[in-house]
Parts: structure tokens; C-alpha cells; sequence
């Protein structure tokens, strides 16, 4: 493992680094950095995140998971630079960003299949719980309890977007969700990043029926789409979920606003855009600018809600 000193954002890393460097920060910054378990994976790994709490005091929160996708790699590696820019930056932007809110942030929401597409299959999506058929996994962006396997999902359960044989079946959602639930009067604003094809996205996944506060969505989207352009001139599009890309039940974002009354609940598809032939494989010299224009539209995207 590589010393904590030297973690960057210049390669993709493996798990246990990652955690290591968690931990580490954890250490560096007591009563500040608080590593938090969102529960446990198949084959027994943690989920391990970090709350950033400045002060300590209660202030609203903001979630952010990542990487529940195992393949894509620019997920957790934009979630760590996040982590770091909010304990280190020097902008007041963003250092007003970790001084006014809780942070809770899981950069690995499926480990298993994380360290799965180091040692064995780099297109990996799922989970890695055995499933009938001698296939593995459950898509874990198909598994939450909320309109479950409606739509947007394949009863096959070697597909990559078979949901499960039930509705929380993986326990990386089922336990990420009961964490979720235990903070969830605090949370203001919920972030999920996957990747690729430079898409914001907002509920719902499951149907074309737009949120109730359908209004406020376009106003921050309008934000945090105008912010992420400014310093690379990087285009997203996207809007709710089932219009703007396919319709798709069970998914985290989803589960948190029409469950939780998590009132804002959005999903980044990071880079590269769609027209990509290996999208998953995006060139490790571009974490750190995926990462910085997805800040700056988290700064502005955050500034927005609190228009509300
Ligand atoms: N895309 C997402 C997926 O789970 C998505 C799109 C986002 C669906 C949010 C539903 C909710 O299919 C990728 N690339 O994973
Ligand atoms: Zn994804």
C-alpha cells in the first residue's frame, strides 16, 4: 500500500489505498474527519466513508455516494479529490463549501466490485453475490426500494442491470440505505456520481412524471450545468432520469427523494462524453480536471439550493 503522503489524484487507485488514505485523514484531522461504516459487503468488506463536520456543530448536510458502478473508476476518484479539496482548499468557495455543511461521503459504495475489476474483469458493474443461474451480482443502481424493477430492468441474472431478487437483496444497498435513514433529516442535498457521458440528472428514473418541485430541479440543473462548463468549457446535458436518458427503476437517487424526502437528489454522469468508444477507461491525466469542474458545479449547485 502506498503511504498516505503520497495519494493523488494523478492515477486510479485500489481499494485498500483509498481506505487507507481514509483512515489516514481520519488520524490527521481528529474531531474533524470521522470515518462513518455504511455497512458491510457480500464478501464482508466495509463500506467505509468519511463525515466532514469543520466544527462539529450541527449544520445540513450534503451525501455524496460514489462508485456503486464498479467500473467506473472516475467516480470514487472524483469523490476523494472532493473529500480532499473540502479539508485542504484554499478557495473560499469551496472552504465555505466545508464550513457550512456536514459532509457524508462514501467514495466506494460497492467495494466487491471494485476490487473485482482490478483482479479480474475491468468492466465489472455489479455486486458480487451469487445469484441463480452461476452468475453474480445484482446492478446495485437497480436495487433500492423504491418502485422496484418496475422498468428498466433484466429478470436475467447475468445482465448487468438484473435488479436483484427482491428490492434491497444486496446488502450494500440495504445496509448504505439504512445509514441513509439514520441521517436523513439532515441531509439537504443528496449527490450520487456514476460515469460516463456528461449527464445531470434528477428524478425520477422509473416514470416520465415529473418531482412536484420539478421547478427548483431545473433551476439548480441550470446552475450546476452552467458551473461545470465555465473552467474547460465541459458540456452536460440531461434533466429527469426516464426522458433524458432511459427509463431505469431502483435507483439510489430516486430512493432518496421519493423515500427519504431528501428534497434534492441528483446524479452526475462524469466524464468522458457519450460519444466515447472506451468510456469507462477515461485516461487517469483527466481525474483532476473531471474532478475540479464537477466542484465548481457543486459550489454552484449548492449555492442555488439555498435559493430554495
Ligand atoms: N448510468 C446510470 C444507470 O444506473 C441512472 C443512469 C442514473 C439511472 C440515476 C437511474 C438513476 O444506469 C450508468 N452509467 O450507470
Ligand atoms: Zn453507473
Amino acid at each position: 500500500n502506498r503511504a498516505s503522503e503520497e495519494y493523488n489524484w494523478e492515477q486510479y487507485y485500489e481499494l485498500d489505498d483509498t481506505y487507507n488514505w481514509l483512515i489516514s485523514l481520519a488520524k490527521l484531522y481528529p474531531g474533524k474527519v470521522t470515518l462513518i461504516e455504511g455497512g458491510k459487503t457480500y464478501q464482508g468488506r466495509s463500506i467505509l466513508g468519511v463525515k466532514i463536520s469543520k466544527s462539529g456543530a450541527e449544520k445540513p448536510g450534503i451525501f455524496l455516494e460514489a462508485g456503486i458502478h464498479a467500473r467506473e473508476w472516475i467516480a470514487p476518484a472524483a469523490a476523494t479529490y472532493i473529500i480532499n479539496a473540502l479539508m485542504t482548499s484554499k478557495l473560499e468557495s469551496v472552504k465555505q463549501l466545508a464550513d457550512n455543511y456536514n459532509w457524508y461521503i462514501f467514495p466506494h459504495a460497492n467495494p466487491d466490485g471494485y476490487v473485482f475489476t482490478h483482479t479480474t474483469n475491468r468492466m465489472w458493474r455489479k455486486t458480487r453475490s451469487p445469484q441463480k443461474g452461476s452468475c453474480f451480482g445484482a446492478d446495485p443502481n437497480r436495487n433500492w426500494d423504491f418502485h422496484w424493477n418496475e422498468v428498466g430492468t433484466d429478470p436475467n441474472p447475468c445482465s448487468d442491470t438484473y435488479a436483484g431478487p427482491s428490492a434491497f437483496s444486496e446488502i450494500e444497498t440495504l445496509s448504505l440505505s439504512n445509514y441513509i435513514a439514520s441521517i436523513k433529516d439532515k441531509i439537504q442535498l443528496y449527490i450520487s456520481f456514476h460515469a460516463y457521458s456528461q449527464y445531470l440528472l434528477y428524478p425520477y428514473g422509473h416514470t416520465g412524471d415529473l418531482p412536484d418541485n420539478v421547478e427548483d430541479y431545473r433551476q439548480v440543473f441550470d446552475a450546476a450545468v452552467a458551473a461545470i462548463k465555465t473552467r474547460y468549457n465541459t458540456k452536460y446535458t440531461g434533466g429527469n432520469i426516464h426522458d433524458a436518458i432511459y427509463a431505469a427503476a431502483g435507483a439510489s437517487v430516486d430512493w432518496a427523494y421519493g423515500t427519504q424526502d431528501i428534497r434534492m437528489s441528483f446524479c452526475y454522469e462524469l466524464r468522458p462524453g457519450p460519444i466515447s468508444v472506451s468510456g469507462f477507461k477515461l485516461p487517469a491525466d483527466k481525474i483532476i480536471p473531471t474532478s475540479e469542474e464537477v466542484l465548481d458545479s457543486i459550489v454552484a449547485m449548492v449555492a442555488e439550493v439555498q435559493k430554495l
